[in-house]
């Protein structure tokens, strides 16, 4: 049976994109529209799919390779039933090539506009998104950018993506602020060109929706879609950068999808076979730096090479944990299976993360509250009618501010060769809020700064907006210690997580009344339950012993926190 030639289709703007997944070999069966490439650009993920039903003959591309619209990826011989599908799929790449010329002649009326003072700076076609927030503005008024440098950064709920710089120039003001939600087409700044403009922008400003619109009917397009729908498993086995082949590292790759990251990282990664999955973010929100990346691999490389050193070849420090199989529970009763919001996903990643990344321990203490909580009792009324909820949390977020700066050490975070603590100067303190979409990690900036009633407003403020779902990045950056207060639900202790980079965690549980031995008699005392987790790199445990002696001491005696 003959062949026909598979070629690349109508791809939007994107030129010269390069392929970094190849999901089929020569003799495969193909469905219809099975992705056949992973193709990514700077701006998105892109998948290739099968114009039609077939077995793949001849795979004639691989990974790194370049494409465009066009150009012959492999030769398939067609299903029986898939005759009628060719004349499309050759319409379709007759179609896509005139939207190429449509898009070279749009970027010359561009081009010629340059002379101009400056121009404006347009978000381009991204694909099938609309509405899709900015999560990062990277540049700012008077910033010299290089032609296709990021300028924001979009997060939708399936990719993140960058907008470039249509070409050199200086940045004259940003429109967009962080927050706000973009489409093609809007205007998110404007930009002096080098040179006079002569290397004018190349995106499409103008009808660019309408010109698609009218081309989607029929045509074959590519499918912005998460690398988890990929269906070459074979592809996810990728050696970490050490090439130690006993230490094969397993991609997973739902957690690499969902992991929040631009694609250059994505792709960074990839090159490194760097499961982003299991990387934690140090940029805002979370997200995955190259950085991130280069230090990850770095551990990784200490890994292997202690191991070597001490001959345990099958140990993975971490890297090499199976992953979770999957379950087939319908065998034992009825199921629903739901998605994790995407709060859940994350703080799941983080947990998980941290709970393989630090050593932890946990110190119990108990804290006398009885004349905090009479103070708080006699306080409560008044403040409330000042517009104060004055819970037992704001005395403990100022005696944890005491004892961060008491203890130095507590204050710090390790660096990323774990051969140097930061000390930080300033005392935020994160606060984990219960709320519907999942746990939240608001920061409460300069406590120690703050009398009791600020911190009780601040709290109030941010737990309030966390509930609502009107919390900004801004507002879950630079937590120097966390807090988790579980007393207003139960319970009488527990093991928090430590939030890395940060080194402790102070958990609360519920107060009760118990007797406590006092100058011969036992004596009703109100006692509170603290639990401190803290990373065993860099606080000893009987640092940690002091350091819950002294919140307790703060909290019993609260003129202490005036000294
Ligand atoms: N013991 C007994 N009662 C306590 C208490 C304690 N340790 N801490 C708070 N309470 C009381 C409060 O005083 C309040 O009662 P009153 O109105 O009579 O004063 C009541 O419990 C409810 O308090 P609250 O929860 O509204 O306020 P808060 O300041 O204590 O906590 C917040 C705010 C945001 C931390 C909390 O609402 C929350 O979300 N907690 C859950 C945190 C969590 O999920 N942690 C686990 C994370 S790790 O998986």
């Amino acid at each position: 049976m003959a062949t026909q030639p598979v070629k690349v289709p109508d791809i939007g703007d994107f030129d010269s994109v390069e392929i970094i997944e190849v999901l089929i070999s020569a003799g495969d069966t193909v469905e219809a529209e099975q992705p056949l490439l992973t193709l990514e650009s700077d701006k998105a993920t892109l998948e290739v799919p099968a114009p039609h039903a077939g077995t793949i003959a001849e795979v004639k591309v691989q990974e790194g390779d370049k494409v465009s619209e066009g150009d012959v990826i492999a030769d398939m011989t067609l299903a029986d039933d898939a005759g009628d599908d060719e004349a499309t799929a050759d319409e379709s790449n007759g179609r896509g090539a005139e939207a190429g010329e449509a898009s070279s002649a749009s970027s010359k009326s561009l081009d010629d506009a340059g002379e101009s003072e400056s121009q404006p700076i347009k978000v381009p076609d991204i694909g099938d998104f609309d509405s899709v927030e900015v999560i990062e503005v990277l540049v700012g008024k008077g910033d010299e950018v290089e032609a296709e440098q990021a300028l924001i950064t979009l997060e939708s709920d399936k990719a993140t993506l960058e907008v470039p710089a249509p070409a050199a120039g200086r940045i004259v003001e940003m429109s967009v602020t962080e927050g706000a939600t973009v489409s093609e087409g809007d205007v998110i700044g404007r930009m002096e060109l080098a040179d006079g403009g002569a290397s004018g922008p190349k995106q499409k400003t103008g009808d660019s929706k309408q010109d698609k619109s009218d081309q989607s009917q029929e045509k074959q397009t590519v499918a912005e879609k998460p690398a988890s729908q990929n269906k070459a498993p074979s592809q996810s086995q990728t050696a970490p950068a050490s090439g130690d082949s006993s230490k094969l590292e397993k991609v997973d790759e739902a957690a690499f999808t969902t992991a929040h990251a631009s694609p250059s990282v994505r792709r960074f990664a990839r090159q490194l076979g760097a499961d982003l999955g299991r990387i934690q973010g140090s940029g805002r929100k979370g997200r995955i730096l190259e950085e991130d990346i280069q230090n990850y691999v770095k551990r990784s490389l200490e890994t292997v090479q202690g191991d070597r050193a001490s001959g345990d070849r099958a140990s993975g420090g971490g890297g090499g944990l199976p992953a979770q199989p999957d379950t087939d529970f319908s065998q034992f009763g009825d199921t629903e299976t739901v998605e994790l919001s995407r709060i859940r996903k994350r703080s799941a990643q983080a947990v998980h993360k941290n709970w393989l990344l630090i050593p932890h321990v946990t110190q119990f203490e108990s804290a006398d509250i009885t004349e905090m909580e009479q103070f708080r009792q006699a306080n409560k009324e008044q403040a409330k009618a000042d517009g104060v909820k004055l819970t037992p949390l704001a005395f403990l977020l100022k005696a944890s501010a005491a004892a961060l700066k008491a203890f130095p050490d507590l204050n710090s975070s390790l660096t990323a060769d774990c051969e140097h603590l930061v000390h930080k100067h300033y005392v935020n303190i994160a606060v984990a809020v219960d709320t519907p979409n999942g746990l939240l990690m608001p920061v409460i900036k300069d406590v120690d700064q703050k009398g009791i009633y600020a911190i009780a407003r601040d709290l109030d403020d941010v737990s309030s907006r966390a509930r609502e779902g009107k919390i900004k990045s801004d507002d879950m950056q630079g937590a120097c210690f966390s807090i988790s207060s579980l007393g207003g639900v139960g319970g009488q202790a527990f093991t928090p997580i430590v939030n890395s980079p940060e080194v402790g965690i102070l958990g609360v549980s519920k107060h009760s009344w118990q007797p406590v031995w006092q100058g011969g008699e036992f004596v009703p005392r109100l006692l509170l339950p603290l639990s401190f987790s803290y990373d065993h790199r860099v606080i000893d445990g009987a640092e940690a012993a002091r350091i819950t002696n002294f919140i307790s001491r703060s909290l019993g005696d609260l003129r202490t926190l005036l000294l």
